[in-house]
């Protein structure tokens, strides 16, 4: 198997954490290269349920996990969830666990800036994890972040909070929001630094290593093409790039060795937080979607808007994601329903599109242009094999394929790993 990467193709929650899984035993190396704890992928592991934020999917597999330079870590999330697992039976070290030397850390200002800015844009709010993406972020492209190799040199540490504290404080001053004081931080980063350093290395040469000794590399995304931050649904997006072409600046590697890029897909749609969302839906069918889907956020337990499978918005996804083969998740939720439909393109001002375009108002005018398709009475949940599923499932999913313009190479039918079937 060569190289794989897996994006999401929709606006998150798709399921990656079970396809990475189901992917990761075939692999050697799983590496995160974007976001942060605002990610959650749930894995089902025989009785076990992992909810993990920050750990690359792979460590729960016994794999070699890398946190990538792309991502931003917020240590004390890094830790607890590592004290979690832990709990759970499973063991992190630095023997299975290693993080970007160059990692941006998200600090204590970071989260508070976040919701001071959030409660301040009142109904205008992006609906953000508040876990301190986006700030994190900023400060990365701005060049005042504290980075993980940070932590061994205690002098730049100090000149970096001065510059830091010089501009979070005035931002959080103008919030109305309480200010940060530097030996606090300093304390907390010298309490990191002998719990982190020892994860810490220079990821990209042993990545490097691996691509010589034919070793594979599973590059696991968070968040999906739609929240990304040049192609998503701006500003209703995270703040980086959850492309597949990031995979290869956020761990370190040449576009080549990014490899294979599955898109996942769930068999209908859902979103949280604000932001357009054409094919939602505020009846019946939308809640008994929520309802069978158990369509609640990993990280904030906050319900997930839900609606139609949007075909015009996967096709984007699929184009400018670079996804090559498409994970078709949850198709058991649309179990029983009399019929279903497809949205395969958008009304905008009288004009009929087959594409989102990018500016805000056009996307909150965007009517959806339906086509309908019988639904099934038979079952799918569990399914492992194209034979066992209904007739109008497999037309279903064949539409899919046609209208996004990638393949459907697999199909899970539950959450449980082995519950996927491989569509040749
Ligand atoms: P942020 O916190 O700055 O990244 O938020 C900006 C937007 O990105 C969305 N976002 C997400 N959408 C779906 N799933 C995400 N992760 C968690 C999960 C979400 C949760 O996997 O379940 O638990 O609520 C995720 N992370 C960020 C967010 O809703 C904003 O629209
Ligand atoms: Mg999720």
């Amino acid at each position: 198997m060569a190289n794989v990467a897996i994006i999401g193709a929709q606006w998150g929650d798709e399921g990656k954490g079970k396809v990475v899984d189901w992917l990761a035993s075939r692999a050697d190396i799983v590496v995160r290269f974007q976001g942060g704890h605002n990610a959650g992928h749930t894995l089902v592991v025989g009785n076990q349920t992992y909810k993990l934020s920050l750990l690359p999917s792979g460590v729960v597999r016994g794999k070699l996990g890398i946190i990538g330079n792309g991502v931003v870590l917020d240590p004390d999330a890094l830790l607890s969830e590592i004290a979690k697992v832990t709990a759970q039976g499973l063991k992190v070290s630095p023997e299975n666990l290693r993080i970007a030397e160059n990692t941006p850390l998200i600090l204590p200002l970071h989260p508070a800036l976040d919701k001071a800015r959030e409660a301040a844009r009142g109904g205008d709010k992006i609906g953000t994890t508040g876990r301190g993406i986006g700030p994190a972020y900023e400060d990365k492209v701005g060049r005042r972040s504290i980075r993980l190799c940070d932590l061994a040199e205690p002098e730049t540490l100090s000149k970096k909070l001065d510059e830091l504290l010089l501009h979070h404080n005035s931002l959080l001053r103008g919030l109305g929001a309480p200010e940060f004081e530097k030996q606090a931080l300093m304390d907390k980063l010298l309490g990191w630094a002998p719990k982190l350093l020892p994860f810490m290395e220079a990821v990209w040469e042993r990545l490097d290593a691996a691509r010589l000794e034919g070793k594979r590399v599973l590059f696991e995304g968070a968040q999906a093409v739609m929240l990304d931050v040049d192609h998503g649904t701006f500003p209703y997006v995270t703040s980086s790039n959850t492309v597949a072409g990031n995979a290869a600046a956020g761990a370190g590697v040449g576009p080549h060795a990014v490899g294979n890029v599955l898109g996942i897909a769930k068999a209908y749609t859902t979103r949280v937080g604000s932001g357009p969302f054409p094919t939602e839906l505020f009846d019946d069918t939308g809640k008994l979607l929520g309802e069978r889907g158990h369509e609640f956020g990993t990280v904030t337990g906050r319900p997930r808007r839900c609606g139609w499978f949007d075909a015009c918005l996967v096709r984007q996804a699929v184009k400018v994601g670079g996804v090559q083969g498409l994970v078709l998740t949850k198709l058991d939720v649309l179990d029983g329903l009399p019929e279903l439909k497809i949205c395969t393109g958008y009304e905008i001002n009288g004009e009929v599109m087959r594409r989102l375009p990018a500016a805000m108002a056009a996307q909150a005018a965007a009517k959806p242009v339906y086509e309908t398709v019988e639904g099934w009475s038979g079952s799918t949940r569990g399914a492992r094999s194209w034979a066992e599923l209904p007739a109008q499932a497999i037309k279903y999913v064949r539409r899919i394929e046609e209208l996004v313009e990638a393949p459907v190479t697999l199909l899970s039918t539950s959450p449980e790993r082995d519950d996927t079937i491989t569509v040749t």
